[in-house]
């Protein structure tokens, strides 16, 4: 029996989300085209009958511009340490290295943990581009391996779990086998909504929001929740957005927002939405504490 613990890491939207899910086989992690979707470390785990790994996805490493940003970038170094591999994904469609990938790059082998170098979306690149990255990576680092994949068509998947298992130590199961992550209930509620409002709301309000869920009851005798969710955002006018015109928006983010906790829950949601604003929460050390639990 091998098992161990495997960290991805990588720059905003490379696709760590997309994978993790992949791994775990079932959405633990929200995905969407912006960067910065993810804010801490979220377990998935994935087994087998002669392994059992734990993989954490963690949020894209950039320059923190805020108070969250650097809790993020405290999430990943923690995440990141004593772990037995490290996935550093790049996106195939890159065509160098480029800044963040350096600064990247420094940190990967700073770590000094085997890893292996995961080349996302190739669904979407050219073989040539493929090789030119191929040659240029291996010539900074001695990576375990270098493995293209496509996360979002399961390709080349399987060739980065059996590097994965290779590579980890004999060990025992640290989960039961039916668990498949950290993440409570209530995360993912509250990760489902955020991940609705940034795709409804688009680039209006990108990365201001998070959501709280304030109380979750079930009815008597019945398979149904009601539950009740905070929106929160830095601006009064950025209220105004998330709401639109006579409540439209809230509305399609509240109903795609219960159409995946039903699905998840296997039961029916009543989900009642409100939007507050916490003038620049990111940014304050106490409000920060009370929107973002990371
Ligand atoms: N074509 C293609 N798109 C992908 C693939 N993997 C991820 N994507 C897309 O890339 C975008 C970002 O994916 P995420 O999984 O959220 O990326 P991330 O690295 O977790 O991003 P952050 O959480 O912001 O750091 C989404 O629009 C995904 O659908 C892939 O294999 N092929
Ligand atoms: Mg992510």
């Amino acid at each position: 029996m091998k098992s161990g613990f495997v960290t991805i890491v990588g720059r905003p939207n490379v696709g760590k989300s997309t994978l993790l899910n992949r791994l775990a086989g079932q959405k633990i992690a929200i995905v969407t085209n912006k960067p910065q979707t993810t804010r801490t470390a979220i377990t998935g785990i994935l087994n087998r009958d002669d392994a059992q790994i734990i993989f954490t996805d963690t949020p894209g490493i950039h320059k923190p511009k805020n108070k969250l940003g650097e809790k993020m970038a405290e999430t990943i170094d923690d995440a990141s340490s004593g772990v037995d591999v490290i996935l550093y994904l790049i996106d195939g469609t890159d065509k160098g290295i480029g800044t963040a990938n350096e600064y990247i790059l420094k940190k990967v082998i700073d770590y000094k943990t085997k890893t292996i170098l995961v080349i996302t979306k190739v669904d979407l690149v050219q073989k040539e581009n493929l090789l030119e990255l191929i040659k240029m990576y291996s010539e900074r680092h001695n990576f375990e391996a270098i493995i293209p994949i496509s996360a979002k068509e399961d390709d080349g998947v399987d060739v980065l779990v059996d590097k994965v298992v290779e590579l980890l130590p004999e060990g025992p199961l640290y989960y039961d086998r039916e668990e498949f992550t950290n993440q409570t209930e209530r995360q993912i509620i509250e990760e489902t909504i955020r991940e609705k409002a940034l795709k409804v709301l688009d680039d209006e309000i990108p990365h201001g929001i998070a959501v709280e869920v304030m109380s979750m009851k079930k009815r008597k005798g019945k398979k149904l929740y009601d539950i009740e969710a905070t929106i929160y955002c830095e601006r009064k006018s950025h209220k105004g957005i998330i709401i639109g015109k006579d409540g439209e928006k809230l509305k399609v983010i509240g109903t795609r927002a219960r159409e995946d906790i039903e699905e998840m829950m296997q039961c029916s949601i009543n989900l009642q939405l409100w939007v507050k604003v916490k003038e620049g929460w990111r940014d304050n050390s106490s409000k920060l504490n009370q929107v973002f639990k990371g």
